[in-house]
């Protein structure tokens, strides 16, 4: 990382630089929405992609700040540099600690090479997933090698934000019960890894078993998904989980091509621009603005159309309104 810059260049300059105090502050400038910001966000568009971004989601309490902890010390070992975003950090539910705290108590605390910020979940105008891209294009304009993004799975816009991930990674802990259902309700089609944590616990192997049983049930010619098992509190399966990760990425190194760098960035303004087309139309059913979506609805109730061929039917009518 260059330090190679006087304290009179502009943020954006020792931002592109790698500055880390120039980091924060452009975090801190992204999130409350200042002038300065703006002139970051623009200032960055045309290095983004070089991060690796991974997006760690699953349901409240499976370890997931844990097993990112774990994650930096063997990104760190293989001297990577790190950023993560938490998303609505800790549920309530679980009193589980805040990522940020649990990095400030940990060995990351005084290296350069890792950082944190929590996103505060809720009450962001415009949504959550957009200010999660944003601090993430930040991180990256930055230079951190690898981007961690940590979501609860449990929401639409959690499961959005793990789109924009490069690699998604989906944890889970033993004894599946209610999570089957969230697991079902579409994050594991979104899963590029899928990780049982807290091994250590009876039911763990048994997790496993179930969940490769789910994944033979997908379509064939869909991409293999691994199912790894990992104790994140004392390391175990983390050097795998990364293995995995990279194995997916093709390399974990912030220093790709120019050729891969524009397909991610691309990648990911694509995924970006689906997520927020869909919020759209999400929007204009639920509105039911001018495209009479009771008819359709009420023909698939009485079984005169599948549900496919009226999103299709939908589709067109958003394009040539009657
Ligand atoms: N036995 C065991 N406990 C674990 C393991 N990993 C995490 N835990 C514990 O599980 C609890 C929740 O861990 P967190 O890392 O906060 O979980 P999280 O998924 O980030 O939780 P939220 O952010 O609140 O959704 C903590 O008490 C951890 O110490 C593991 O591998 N084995
Ligand atoms: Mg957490």
């Amino acid at each position: 990382m260059a330090e190679s810059v006087s304290p009179s260049d502009s943020l954006l300059q020792r931002l592109l630089a790698g500055q880390t105090i120039a980091l924060a502050k452009s975090i801190t400038a992204v999130e409350n929405d200042t002038p300065q910001a703006a002139e970051i966000l623009a200032g960055i568009q045309t290095q983004l992609g070089r991060a690796l971004v991974v997006g760690f989601t699953g349901p409240p309490g499976a370890g997931k700040s844990t097993l990112v902890n774990a994650l930096i010390v063997e990104l760190r070992c293989r001297e990577r540099s790190v950023g993560v975003v938490a998303v609505d950090p800790s549920s309530p539910l679980t009193g589980g600690a805040i990522l940020g705290d649990r990095i400030r108590m940990s060995e990351h605390n005084r290296d350069p090479g890792v950082f944190v910020r929590s996103l505060a979940a809720r009450g962001h105008l415009g949504g959550l997933s957009p200010m999660a891209a944003r601090v993430i294009d930040v991180m990256d304009a930055a230079g951190r090698d690898v981007v961690i993004v940590e979501t609860v799975g449990a929401g639409q816009s959690e499961v959005e934000i793990a789109e924009i991930a490069d690699v998604r990674v989906v944890i889970c802990a033993p004894g599946l019960g209610d999570d089957v259902q969230a697991i079902k309700a579409g994050i594991l089609e979104i899963a590029d890894i899928l990780v049982v944590n807290k091994a250590d616990l009876p039911l763990a192997e048994r997790t496993v078993s179930q969940l490769k049983g789910m994944l033979s049930l997908r379509e064939a010619g869909m991409a293999e998904v691994p199912v790894l098992s990992t104790t994140a509190t004392n390391g175990e399966g983390v050097i795998a989980l990364v293995d995995a990760v990279e194995a997916r990425a093709g390399t974990l190194e912030g220093t790709v091509g120019e050729e891969e760098r524009a397909d991610r960035a691309l990648r990911r303004v694509r995924r970006l621009l689906a997520d927020a087309t869909a919020q759209q139309v999400r929007r204009l059913i639920r509105e039911d603005s001018g495209v009479n979506v009771d008819d359709l609805c009420t023909q698939v109730q009485r079984g005169e159309l599948g549900v496919e061929a009226a999103a299709a039917q939908l589709l067109q009518r958003l394009k040539e309104p009657s």
